[in-house]
Parts: C-alpha cells; sequence; structure tokens
C-alpha cells in the first residue's frame, strides 16, 4: 500500500487549530498504512529502540568530540566547526520504509533503515573530512558498514557530503547493543548548499518550470561551492608552509 504523506493546507474557520487538523489526516495515513499498528503493538520496544539509537548518537558525536579535542591540544587548531545530530522524525522513517517497500516491523526497521540515528559533521577544510573519517573508522569499536563519497562523486543535483553508515556499541544493563548510524562529513560549504537545496526539494507548491530552473541554479552553485573549498584549502596550505618556515628557517636553506 503506497503511503502519500500530504502536505495539504487546511483552511478553517479563524479560531479552529489547523495543525492539530493536519495532525490528524496524517495520522490516519499512517493508520491506514499500517505503521501506527505497528509502533502501538510495539510501543515499548519502539520507545526502547529509539533510547538506544539517541544513546548510539551521544556516542559517535562524543567520539568526535574527543578528536576536536585532541586536534587543538596537538596542533592547535579545531577540524570541527559543528556536531549536529537528528532523530528521524516517525513521519520520515514511515515514508521511507513505505517507499523502499519494507515491511512495518521492528525486525525490518533495524535490518533495512540505517539513518535513524543521523551525526552531521561541519568541518571548514575538505581535507579535515578525510583524517577525521581515518581517524573514527580506525577505532576498534567502530565497525563500517557502508561509505558513499559523494564529495568525489556528487549527485547530480550537486550534493556533496561523505556519508559512512557505522555500527557502534552501546553498553546496556543486559550487555552490549550494536547500533547503526549514518554520520555525514560535510564543509561550511557544502552544509550551506544543503540546507538551501533541501528547502527547495522539500517546498511542494513551486511551478515545475521555476523548479527546473532553481534545481539548475543550485547545480551551477555546487560547482562554485567546491571551487570556493579548494581555493581556501589552497590558501590554508600556504599558510601552513609560512608558519612551518618561521618557525624552522634552516628548511627553506635545505631546499635551497
Ligand atoms: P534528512 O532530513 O537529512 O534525514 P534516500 O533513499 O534518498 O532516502 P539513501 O539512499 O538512504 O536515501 O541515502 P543517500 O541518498 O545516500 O543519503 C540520504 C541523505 O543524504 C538525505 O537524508 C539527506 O540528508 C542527504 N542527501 C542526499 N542527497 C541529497 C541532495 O541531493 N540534497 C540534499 N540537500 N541532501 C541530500 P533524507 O532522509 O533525505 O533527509
Amino acid at each position: 500500500m503506497a503511503l502519500v504523506i500530504e502536505k495539504t493546507v487546511v483552511k478553517g474557520p479563524a479560531g479552529s487549530n489547523l495543525k492539530n487538523e493536519v495532525g490528524e489526516q496524517l495520522l490516519q495515513q499512517f493508520m491506514d498504512a499500517g505503521f501506527v499498528d505497528m509502533v502501538r503493538k510495539n510501543s515499548m520496544p519502539w520507545r526502547e529502540l529509539m533510547a538506544y539509537y539517541r544513546c548510539a548518537m551521544m556516542e559517535v558525536e562524543t567520539k568526535f568530540k574527543v578528536l576536536n579535542e585532541q586536534f587543538s591540544l596537538l596542533y592547535d587548531r579545531n577540524p570541527i566547526e559543528a556536531i549536529k545530530s537528528r532523530m528521524k522524525t516517525m513521519e520520515s522513517i514511515a515514508e521511507k520504509m513505505d517507499r523502499k517497500g519494507f515491511p512495518f516491523t521492528i525486525d525490518s526497521l533495524q535490518k533495512d533503515m540505517h539513518d535513524i540515528a543521523g551525526v552531521r559533521i561541519v568541518c571548514s577544510f575538505p581535507e579535515d573530512i578525510y583524517m577525521l573519517a581515518d581517524c573514527f573508522l580506525a577505532q576498534d569499536d567502530i565497525v563500517l558498514l557502508e561509505r558513499r563519497d559523494y564529495i568525489q562523486n556528487p549527485k547530480d543535483s550537486g550534493y556533496r557530503s561523505l556519508h559512512l553508515i557505522v555500527e557502534v556499541p552501546i553498553f546496556l544493563e543486559q550487555g552490549k547493543k550494536w547500533m547503526k548510524v549514518e554520520v555525514q562529513l560535510r564543509t561550511i560549504a557544502m552544509d550551506f548548499w544543503a540546507s538551501l537545496e533541501h528547502k527547495i526539494r522539500y517546498k511542494k507548491d513551486i511551478d515545475p518550470a521555476i523548479a527546473d530552473e532553481l534545481a539548475m541554479e543550485m547545480r551551477a552553485c555546487a560547482e562554485v561551492s567546491a571551487r570556493l573549498d579548494r581555493r581556501m584549502e589552497a590558501v590554508r596550505r600556504h599558510l601552513e608552509e609560512l608558519e612551518s618556515l618561521s618557525k624552522h628557517p634552516e628548511q627553506e636553506l635545505e631546499s635551497q
């Protein structure tokens, strides 16, 4: 059964609670599709599972915060500008499971969905992305399930980021449990681009011709933004060389 999540604007008399009406419509669609049944029947396992995903997300966040701290100590700079974590909403989980044809069961949720817990790492420079990803994946309690490099191979939309699907252990009263987390690593420029493109993508009431124009403009912006990333990185490298020369002037003499 196809689940169509309609984001219709409900026009009601002044003072009526439109938010509730839209919520009720949505709930009805989830019920028709069987998703609400799954959550209801498994209320406790569902809540438990979501709590485990939140724990796994915290584990991953902490690992990156530790790496950032260590780089700050060793090299006097922070490779991470921001860490943004999010749990996928129930609406978004239902939509994706339906679109991919996964059965609405707790087992399928755990086996087939890999982005319920998501951690986004925003860096200043592209090379920091790969350096951080390598340090993170070298940790012996991280299992890499999938790596998608949309920086080397950008999507048609122009989207760039490095995606890692990993499993991380969380330690519970009854033992260890492995949980999946999606880690997205990107630069500030890539993040800026993705958030605007995301807004356009989810704006459903745009005229298709205008949507095509905007998509083309965003592809062009993605190119400009990738060039900016490369130029800023070159400036950073140059600066580091100059700093290293001023600390060790004999290096210049040696190379002459
Ligand atoms: P949100 O709100 O970030 O969770 P899919 O089948 O398309 O749902 P798949 O194959 O599981 O996704 O993974 P993919 O395409 O490797 O990565 C999906 C996530 O990457 C998206 O999550 C976005 O966060 C991001 N992403 C991928 N492509 C694009 C793009 O073209 N533009 C933008 N702005 N973001 C993108 P969600 O679930 O769509 O959203």
